[in-house]
C-alpha cells in the first residue's frame, strides 16, 4: 500500500468552517477542496458570505478595544509564543493538511512550511519587544527644550490575504508581526489550501487569543470573500501576497478607502553563473532554486544565464540533476517534487511548456507530463523542464509560469549578464554564482530586485528586509519593515 494511505489529514471527510468572533461558523455555500496528488476530495468548505464578513469585521473592531487592546506587550508576546507551542504540538497534522492539500514533499513540509508557521510568531513576538523608539530633543524657539518620542499603535483590523504555494508559511509571515504590535486580523487563505489555516484557528482557540483578535474566513477573490475584504470600509489595512495582476485589483477596490497596502507580488527572477564559479554547487543550488516546490515559490529562478565557456558544460549538468529529480507521491520520504497546486495551474504550466515549443525553444529535458500507472496520473503532476534557444522577446522568457521550468542561455560579460538580469517587468530576487569577490559586491548590488543571493539561495534572516521592486510588490516585510507597516508611530512632543 502506498505511503499516503497512512497519512491522517485532520477534517478528511468533514467540513472546514470559518472562525469569527471566537467561534466556528459554517455557511449555506460549500466548495470541494481537492488535492492536487489524485484529484480526490479531501473536504467540503464553507465559503464566507459578505454578511459573515461583515461579522468579522464587526468582531475584530471591537477586540481591538477589548482585552487585546488592554494587554501589554509582554503578555501579547506571550500568547503568540503560546501559539507558536500550539503549531508544534500538532506538527503532524499540520504536516499533513499541507501536503494533502499543496502536494508538496513531506521533506519540504516537515523542514519548511510548517517549522517557519511556528517561527513566524515566535520572530516577530520577540522583534516587538526589542523594537526601539525614535527620540530627539530639541531647542524652542522660546530658548525652552523639547523631547520628541515616538510611540507606535496597531493600524487596527487588517485583511491578510495569502496564496496557495508555501499557504501556513505565508499566512503567519503576516499574521505573526500584525498580531504582535496589537491588530486584530482577518486572514483569507487562498481558496486551494484552506487547511492549515483551519488548524491554525484550532491552535489560536486553544491558546486563548480572545475572540474576534483573529478570524478566518474561506472563500475566492472576486466577489467572494477576498473582495469583500478589500472593499470593506471597516478594514484598515490590506496585505497580500500573490499574483501582480491580483495586486492591481486589490489596489483598485482599496483605493476607495484608501487603505494602506503592502505587497508582495510575482517574480521573474534570474541566475547569473560567472566561469568563476563553484561549478558544483552552482549547479546545485541553481537546480534546487528551479524545482523547489516544483518552482512554485515566487523566488524561484525561471531565467538562468551562464558565461559561455561554461554554458554547454552546465546545461548537461542542470539536465542531469532534473532527470534525477523524484517524482513521487509526497508522503514518501524521497520525493522531490509532486504534483502542482491544482489541474488548472497544470493547464497554466502545460500552456507554457507548449509556447515555448512554438516560440522556438529546444527541450533539453522535460515539456510533459509523467505517468504513474496508478491514482496519480488524476493528479495534477509535470515533469521538471529546461529549455533553451529562446530569443529574450519571447514570452516564455517575459512571463512568470510559476512552475518547474528554467530557460538557461549564454552571456560573454559582466555588463551584459547585469543587463539581461534587469531586463524584466519583475524585481524580486536574483542569485549571483561567483568565487571572485569583487564581481559578488559589484554585481549584486547592480541588480534590480529587493532580495539579491550570493552563492546561495533562499537563506532566510527574518529581521531582513524582503519585498520587490517593479511588478514584484509594494513595500518591505521582514523585521523592523513588517513590524513599521503594521503600526502607526505618534509623535509625542513635550516642551519643558
Ligand atoms: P492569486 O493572486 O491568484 O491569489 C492570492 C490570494 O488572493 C488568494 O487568497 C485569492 O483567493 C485572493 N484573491 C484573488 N483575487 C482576488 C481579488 N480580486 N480580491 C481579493 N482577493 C483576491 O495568487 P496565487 O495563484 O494564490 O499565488 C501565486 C502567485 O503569488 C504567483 O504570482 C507568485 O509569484 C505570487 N507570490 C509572491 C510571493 C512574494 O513574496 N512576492 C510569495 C508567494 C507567491
Ligand atoms: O520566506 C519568506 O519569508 C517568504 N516571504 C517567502 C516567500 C516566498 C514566495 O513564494
Amino acid at each position: 500500500m502506498p505511503a499516503h494511505h497512512k497519512m491522517v489529514v485532520p477534517h478528511a471527510g468533514g467540513l472546514l468552517r470559518n472562525y469569527v468572533a471566537g467561534e466556528f461558523v459554517g455557511s449555506e455555500r460549500t466548495f470541494a477542496n481537492v488535492t492536487p496528488v489524485d484529484g480526490s476530495t479531501i473536504n467540503e468548505v464553507c465559503e464566507a458570505d459578505s454578511a459573515l464578513v461583515d461579522r468579522a469585521v464587526a468582531a475584530a473592531r471591537e477586540a481591538l478595544h477589548g482585552p487585546w487592546g488592554k494587554m501589554s506587550l509582554d503578555e501579547r508576546s506571550a500568547l503568540l509564543h503560546k501559539v507558536a507551542d500550539g503549531i508544534e504540538a500538532r506538527f503532524d497534522e499540520f504536516v499533513a493538511a499541507e501536503m494533502a492539500d499543496t502536494g508538496k514533499s513531506l521533506w519540504q513540509a516537515q523542514n519548511i512550511d510548517i517549522p517557519r508557521g511556528a517561527a513566524n510568531f515566535r520572530a516577530f513576538a520577540d522583534l516587538a519587544k526589542s523594537r526601539a523608539g525614535e527620540c530627539f530633543q530639541s531647542t524652542t524657539p522660546d530658548g525652552g527644550q523639547a523631547l520628541n518620542y515616538s510611540v507606535h499603535k496597531p493600524l487596527g483590523v487588517v485583511a491578510v490575504i495569502a496564496p496557495w504555494n508555501l499557504p501556513l508559511l505565508l499566512l503567519t509571515w503576516k499574521l505573526g508581526p500584525a498580531m504582535a504590535v496589537g491588530n486584530t486580523v482577518i486572514a483569507k487563505p487562498s481558496e486551494d489550501t484552506p487547511g492549515t489555516a483551519t488548524l491554525l484557528a484550532e491552535v489560536m482557540h486553544a491558546a486563548g487569543v480572545p475572540a474576534g483578535v483573529f478570524n478566518l474566513v474561506h472563500g475566492f477573490g472576486p466577489n467572494s470573500a477576498g473582495e469583500f475584504l478589500t472593499t470593506h470600509r471597516g478594514i484598515d489595512a490590506v496585505t497580500f501576497t500573490g499574483e501582480s495582476r491580483t495586486g492591481a485589483a486589490i489596489m483598485r477596490a482599496a483605493a476607495d478607502n484608501v487603505k494602506a497596502l503592502s505587497f508582495e507580488l510575482g517574480g521573474k527572477n534570474a541566475a547569473l553563473i560567472f566561469e568563476d564559479a563553484d561549478f558544483d554547487a552552482a549547479v546545485e543550488g541553481t537546480a534546487k532554486s528551479v524545482f523547489t516546490n516544483g518552482g512554485q515559490v515566487c523566488l524561484c529562478t525561471e531565467r538562468v544565464y551562464v558565461q559561455r565557456p561554461i554554458f554547454e558544460r552546465f546545461v548537461a549538468a542542470m539536465k542531469e540533476k532534473a532527470e534525477a529529480l523524484r517524482i513521487d507521491w509526497p508522503e514518501s520520504p524521497d520525493t522531490d517534487m509532486g504534483p502542482l497546486i491544482s489541474h488548472e495551474h497544470q493547464q497554466k504550466v502545460l500552456s507554457y511548456y507548449q509556447l515555448a515549443g512554438e516560440e522556438g525553444a529546444t527541450f533539453i529535458t522535460g515539456g510533459g507530463v509523467p505517468t504513474f500507472g496508478d491514482e496519480r496520473d488524476n493528479g495534477a503532476f509535470v515533469e521538471p523542464t529546461i529549455i533553451t534557444g529562446l530569443p529574450e522577446s519571447a514570452r516564455c522568457i517575459k512571463e512568470e509560469v510559476f512552475g518547474p521550468i528554467c530557460h538557461i542561455a549564454p552571456f560573454d560579460t559582466e555588463e551584459e549578464a547585469i543587463a539581461l538580469a534587469n531586463d524584466s517587468e519583475y524585481g524580486l530576487a536574483g542569485t549571483v554564482w561567483t568565487t571572485h569577490l569583487q564581481r559578488a559586491h559589484r554585481v549584486a548590488q547592480q541588480i534590480d530586485a529587493g532580495i539579491v543571493w550570493v552563492n546561495a539561495w533562499y537563506l532566510r534572516d527574518l529581521r531582513t528586509p524582503f519585498g520587490g521592486v517593479k511588478l514584484s510588490g509594494i513595500g518591505r516585510e521582514g523585521g523592523v519593515h513588517s513590524l513599521n507597516f503594521y503600526s502607526e508611530p505618534t509623535n509625542i512632543c513635550i516642551k519643558f
